[in-house]
């Protein structure tokens, strides 16, 4: 009857790894309770930076309701901004996957432990470790794969992410309430020999295999993990020769060539469906719509107003970015002026010739138009827009996410979103 029992999973005896115990646990646990509140932020800070109180167009979750008491005006400066967020965002959370997994299988014989529900709070307790544990794998399992597949991944992505992201970390920060002061402990008395209760050696096996690494190996061998994928990743929002070396990047995708055009591209222009014929100079107007009516003008109307240089990057939600290219074009505060707008710039609204995806459209915020950097680019190096990236004419504004940073502009309407 040992015997049989000892073969169940349900039985501590059936854990055999002599890696398990409450310091290893803890080690990974504290490297997650900072690394998963860094995610947290700057994953609130992405969705901030994407406008989604200003307009609907912008935003992907409409029903948040409580849940976006914290938006606020994302600001234009520095004009890094969301390159740094979100570049951190996605490496960080790439980076991290060894250690959740690691400190995932450190605990697993807890998710066997019989009786299952031994009190009311015993019950709790449980819940919320499913809610942390499922959690946890449903919010890095959607945003590797968001990365990844980038727009195979339905529309749904952003609900599923922020909502699961509010529910787990719900989860994560009772636990880490629970949990950090016996880690902390754990760790500190890493080296000294002492009386421990009880509770926190129910971690290690009651009957270890002989070890072949030591826990310090072990711990190693993740982090080593880590800082793999760190290096194959990081160089995507690094830019310059370090680009080579985000092997993990997503966007094997559109070869951007070389010369002033040859960055990045997200989607081409045949991948949006961009007819050539409606981007010729001879046909292709911008249509401004402001206050005192609207007013059409042609690229080479454009190329007549004052020009005005901004070294700018392009920073995706997916957490490659570029780094500042020069761009050349009209001001959006003087498109404004020029449908009525004297004094401070409204909101504004713009369309592009792109008739089906999500991104065709995209609302900025008074203070993004009004930054004097904020362009309608015509010009990117010293040169055309390349059609890839957005030619006649596209958005690009300091510090925002790529999305808002519109190719292929066909109508701006400036008003009071809100
Ligand atoms: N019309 C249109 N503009 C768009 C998009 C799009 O799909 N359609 N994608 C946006 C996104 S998500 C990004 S990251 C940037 C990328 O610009 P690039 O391709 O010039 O690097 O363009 C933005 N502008
Ligand atoms: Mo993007």
């Amino acid at each position: 009857m040992r015997d049989l029992t000892a073969r169940l999973p349900t039985s501590p005896g059936f854990w055999r790894s002599p890696l398990r115990g409450p310091r290893f646990t803890s080690v990974l646990g504290l490297v997650l309770l900072v690394g998963i509140t860094v995610l947290f932020v700057t994953g609130l800070l992405s969705y901030a930076a994407y406008n989604p109180g200003l307009s609907p167009l912008n935003d992907k979750t409409p029903d948040k309701g409580l849940l976006g008491f914290y938006l606020f005006a994302w600001p234009t400066s520095p004009h890094w901004l969301y390159r740094l967020t979100q570049g951190v965002h996605v490496t960080l959370g790439i980076t991290l996957v060894p250690v959740l997994l690691a400190k995932l299988w450190s605990v697993v014989p807890k998710l066997f432990t019989l009786p299952p529900v031994r009190s009311l709070a015993h019950g709790l307790e449980r819940l919320s470790l499913l809610l942390l544990v499922g959690g946890a794998l449903f919010e890095f399992a959607t945003g590797v794969l968001n990365v990844q597949l980038d727009y195979v991944f339905p529309g749904s992505f952003y609900p599923l992410h922020f909502y699961g992201a509010w529910v787990f970390f719900a989860a994560f920060l009772t636990h880490a309430a629970l949990k950090t002061p016996a880690a902390v402990r754990n760790v500190r008395h890493m080296r000294q020999q002492r009386e421990r209760p009880a509770a926190e050696e129910e971690l290690v096996s009651p009957r270890p295999d002989p070890a072949t690494v030591s826990r310090r190996g072990a711990l190693w061998f993740v982090g080593g993990g880590s800082l793999l994928l760190f290096g194959t990743t990081a160089g995507q929002s690094l830019g310059g020769p370090l680009r080579r070396t985000a092997l993990l990047a997503p966007h094997g995708g559109a070869d951007p060539g070389s010369g002033p055009n040859g960055f990045q591209i997200n989607k081409t222009a045949a991948y949006a469906g961009i007819d050539a014929r409606e981007t010729d100079d001879g046909v292709w107007r911008l249509v401004v719509v402001g206050r005192t009516g609207t007013v059409r003008l042609s690229r080479h109307d454009l190329l007549q107003l004052p020009l005005h240089s901004a070294a700018l990057p392009i920073a995706c939600v997916e957490g490659w970015s570029t780094s500042d290219q020069w761009w050349r074009g009209v001001r959006l505060r003087d498109l404004a002026r020029l449908v009525g707008h004297d004094g401070d710039p409204p909101d504004l609204l713009v369309e592009s010739v792109q008739r089906h995806g999500a991104f065709r459209r995209a609302a900025l915020r008074a203070n993004q138009v009004a930054d004097p950097d904020s362009l309608l680019a015509l010009e990117v190096n010293g040169e055309d827009l390349s059609p890839d990236h957005g030619y006649p004419a596209r958005v690009i504004v300091p510090a925002a996410p790529g999305v808002l940073n519109t190719k292929w502009v066909a109508r701006m309407t400036f008003g009071d979103l809100r």
